[in-house]
């Protein structure tokens, strides 16, 4: 006799068109995704995701930090809901499934349940965070950092963007700020499913990453000062070149990070370069460094490193150096019955799968404060991620949303 729910499985068809149509908004130039947080772009896709979770039945609920959710009733309205998502938001150069496949992946699940006419003990709600990319406004996980209550709202709110914009003012503008109090949901458990964004379980083969831990992330936000001046009449022994000083200190950040391999890593994806004139000396360049590891004491000590070597390297060139900590968060251990119910849906589905430690952050990771929580990957091509390139394939996605749905149906309980 099969137990309760074993045989679901979710339309795997559905769920890949469902990412098809999302993907259609907010094209990149490549294929991917420019779906920045609290754009139009944002803002249509929301709406879009709205439309899809009432067409479903579902109740719709937003916060002051413009998270989304929305709910399936369970038969115990007294029950803390299970809640299950991710974030719609893209990079500048995002691929289609960064984020959306835990959204859209959530949702498939409810389709499928209300299919099948499925009930569970606990409600079940699908949440889309505001700005888990960071990237028009640090730090990432920005609104499920709120809700864990890590940041406030009020500075939350006050993030600004390149153009001096705030964060709150784009919400209120794109008409996506809601009046829940943030962080008053309490959940019976949290699960996200998202793309590995990494090689390795493409590379073992493997169809399900059981994901038991997330590595920390930190930013320092670098400004180096020097002098504007003419790239052709300035001797070169006059010369306060931030440019330069900021390519050495980027040398030293992959030094100190091969000096802790294999797990740490170390990069900055985010330069700001002025004047940017071809035929001016940089003045003063503003860049983050982001150093990630599996392990505290290495984060602290890049961190530490960092700052030593890059204020030699500016004190020996004449040039000024401030440093600002703009983001971060320390290795997460994710819960033990959450993890084992995602194992446990994997092998009871015949899924090929491993443990793994998540080398990206995600909403996650915050949320993990504040409820018992756990994530299922599935690979994607050639480990790429944060390109728009990012691929993966449809059996790929269904595997990941067939494990989501059993690890759910299990802790929300399937009644009848
Ligand atoms: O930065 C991260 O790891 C996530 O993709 N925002
Ligand atoms: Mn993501
Ligand atoms: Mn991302």
């Amino acid at each position: 006799m099969a137990a309760p729910g074993e045989n679901l499985r979710i339309d795997g068809q559905r769920l890949w068109d469902s990412l098809m149509d999302m993907a259609k908004i907010g094209p990149g130039v490549a294929g991917g995704n420019n779906r920045q947080t609290l754009t139009d772009a944002d803002a249509e896709g929301r709406a879009l995701f709205q439309s899809w979770c009432e067409a479903a039945g579902c109740t719709m609920g937003l916060d002051q930090m413009g998270n989304m959710f929305a709910q399936r009733a369970g038969t115990d309205p007294d029950a803390l809901p299970v809640y299950v998502g991710s974030h719609l938001d893209t990079q500048p150069t995002g691929g289609k499934y960064d984020g959306v496949l835990g959204v859209l992946g959530g949702l498939e699940i409810l389709r499928t349940l209300n299919d099948l006419d499925v009930k569970t003990k606990h409600p079940i709600v699908v949440t889309n965070f505001t700005n888990e990319e960071g990237t028009r406004f640090a730090p990432a996980m920005l609104s499920s950092g709120v809700f864990a209550g890590i940041h406030t709202q009020d500075w939350a709110y006050a993030k600004t963007d390149a153009e001096g914009k705030t964060f709150g003012d784009e919400l209120a503008r794109i008409g996506w700020r809601g009046d829940e109090e943030v962080g008053a949901r309490q959940m019976h458990a949290f699960f996200e499913l998202h793309i590995e964004q990494g090689p390795i379980l493409e590379a073992e083969g493997k169809d399900i990453g059981v994901v038991t831990h997330g590595q920390g992330l930190s930013w320092t936000q670098i400004t180096v000062t020097g002098k504007d001046a003419h790239t052709g009449s300035t001797p070169m022994p006059m010369r306060k070149n931030a440019g330069l000083g900021m390519a050495r200190i980027l040398e030293k950040v992959d030094e100190i990070a091969w000096s802790h391999a294999p797990h740490a890593v170390g990069a900055a994806g985010h330069i700001d370069v002025y004047p940017n004139s071809r035929n001016v000396i940089p003045g003063q360049v503003v860049f983050t460094v982001d150093f990630r590891s599996p392990d505290l004491s290495v984060i602290e000590d890049m961190e530490a490193r960092l700052k030593v070597e890059a204020q030699k390297i500016c004190d020996d060139m004449g040039l000024e150096v401030e440093f600002e900590k703009v983001g971060g968060f320390d290795p997460v251990a994710f819960d033990e019955g959450c993890v084992t119910a995602v194992r446990n849906a994997a092998e009871r589905l015949g899924y090929s799968h491993m443990d793994l430690i998540s080398g990206a952050g995600h909403d996650a990771c915050w949320v993990n404060r504040v409820a018992p929580t756990a994530m299922v990957m599935c690979p994607c091509v050639d480990g790429l991620s944060h390109n728009e390139a990012e691929e993966i394939t449809k059996e790929w996605a269904a595997a990941g949303a067939d494990v989501l749905l059993h690890a759910v149906v299990e802790t929300a309980e399937i009644v009848g």
